[in-house]
């Protein structure tokens, strides 16, 4: 085992902060934005903790000049967003009106960041679809339609942006958009089977239709930056994959230790065996039989060898145990438990404020190695990585900006990914923590943080660093080869 004081990180590595245009933005009804289907989502009574939205979140609409002093006493290298994509086309459509504000918005930003020296990465989707698609067509069960409709848009972007953006993320964690919003039905648009919930959806059916056609829409995007603007624009393009560590919940029951990859497959190599492999895990095709969408070649044609590197966001890792038996008809995970202790009741982490989120660093240099192996060493940039804090939303100001607990998650992550690259081999190039601020936390809401920067959501969005905020610059000046 290695450790923090002997791993590095190569000298030309990238580090910096995420954030996603819904979680920060605010100024919904500004400049021409249509509502996206978290606008629509968060004005269902019960969905989101404390009853919040997006509405203004951190209003960085109109304070990005504050959002870049952030980045610059930061350190920051490079900053992760995402764009609007009702801000750009409101109503979504590839034969709806382009907002040029939209547009103007985003250029000026851009051009801002680099004026401070900071690079940009930019994500096309973080979930916030244009609800009139949704409306329109089903959004993204429709696969004709949404793919036709991304591929328009991402175009538009890439003819608008590529010539000052080098780095851009198609989709933003497809599993959640697939089974959150789908199958659980806890984010937009909120379909799932339990009639409790929602009236509508198939949780056996549509967290693989709306997997598959992301994959195919990201494919169709990927083959538009290369064919037409990748040789002019010298950039690159990947789609970002979540998923967390898997330890047996006990580690000598074989079923247990074999449910910890099928576990990471449902989660990860849904997505990326068709990328890297050019079909589902095997896994999956078996318990899921036809429900699984088949391949037609056109769409694997897109989508096989479609990452020039893999997007990880990671947090945390869970204990598994196998179930026995059938599965059930609605079970998204392999036909397993996620567990938080393991069979002697040992926790596989602290507990932060978010219920699926416990700290466990070396899972994430294993998680990093399974990739590698799996994938044949692809370079990977690390999207998203951070925590909540257990209380943070209710301690008094002085003991939130004192966020120690942060800080030592940075620590243990960023040395664990140092492991993964010295003594591993892993070819990690780039991290984004998360988060550049406190933003709004989906269907948490606002009381569940994950920023480096406490936003003061009764004062105006006021901004104020946290110890963290300095903490990641120091640890990467301690990892980052000297040249
Ligand atoms: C990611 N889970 O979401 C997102 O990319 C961010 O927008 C988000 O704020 C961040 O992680 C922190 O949550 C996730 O339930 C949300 O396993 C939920 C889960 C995983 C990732």
């Amino acid at each position: 085992m290695g450790s923090i004081e002997q791993s590095t990180l190569p000298a030309d590595f990238v580090w910096g902060f995420a954030t996603a245009a819904y979680q920060i933005e605010g100024a919904v009804n500004e400049d021409g934005r249509g509502p996206s289907i978290w606008d629509t989502f968060c004005k269902i009574p019960g969905k989101i903790a404390g009853g919040g939205s997006g509405e203004i979140a951190c209003d960085s609409y109109h304070r990005t000049h504050e959002d870049i002093a952030l980045l610059k006493a930061c350190g920051a290298k490079a900053y992760r967003f995402s764009l609007s994509w009702s801000r750009i086309i409101a109503l979504g459509g590839r034969n709806d009106p382009v907002n040029e504000k939209g547009l103007q918005f985003y250029l000026r930003f851009i051009d801002d960041l680099h004026a401070a020296g900071i690079t940009p990465m930019v994500t096309l989707f973080h979930w916030d679809l244009p609800d009139e698609l949704n409306k329109r067509y089903g959004g993204l069960l429709n696969k004709e339609e949404f793919v036709a409709d991304f591929a328009n848009y991402a175009r538009l972007v890439f003819k608008t942006f590529g010539s000052k953006v080098k780095h851009w993320v198609t989709f933003n964690e497809p599993w959640c958009s697939s089974v959150l919003g789908y199958n659980t039905g806890s984010f937009a648009p909120g379909h799932t089977s339990d009639r409790t919930k929602s009236s509508v959806g198939d949780g056996s059916t549509e967290p693989w239709i709306v997997g598959h056609n992301i994959l195919v829409a990201h494919g169709a995007a990927v083959k538009i930056y290369r064919d037409e603007f990748k040789t002019q624009d010298g950039g690159e393009i990947g789609i970002t994959l979540n998923g967390d560590w898997a330890e047996p919940w006990d580690p000598e029951n074989p079923a247990d230790v074999e449910a910890c990859d099928r576990k990471i497959e449902f989660a990860i190599s849904w997505f990326a065996d068709p990328i890297y492999h050019g079909r589902y895990p095997e896994s999956m095709i078996k318990q899921l039989g036809d429900r699984l969408p088949a391949w037609i070649p056109e769409d694997l044609a897109l989508v096989h060898g479609s990452n020039d590197f893999y997007g990880m966001n990671h947090y945390c890792a869970n204990y598994i145990r196998a179930k026995t038996g059938q599965p059930e008809l609605n079970d998204i995970a392999g036909n397993l438990e996620l567990l938080l202790e393991d069979k002697n009741g040992v926790s596989i982490g602290p507990i932060t404020q978010s219920p699926w989120l416990r700290p466990c660093a070396v899972g994430f240099r294993k998680l990093l190695k399974w990739l590698s192996e799996r994938y044949g060493y692809p370079k990977i940039y690390v999207t998203e990585n951070g925590t909540s804090v257990l209380g943070e939303n209710d301690m008094p100001l002085e003991q939130l900006l004192d966020d120690e607990f942060r800080v030592q998650y940075f620590k243990d992550y960023i040395g664990a990914m140092a492991d993964a690259f010295t003594l591993d081999g892993v070819n990690v190039r780039a991290y984004m923590a998360w988060s550049l601020m406190d933003n709004f936390e989906w269907a948490e809401g606002y009381e569940t943080r994950f920023g480096v920067t406490y936003v003061d959501y009764d004062h105006d969005q006021k901004r104020i660093p946290k110890k963290s905020a300095k903490s990641i610059g120091q640890i990467f000046e301690r990892l980052i080869q000297k040249v």
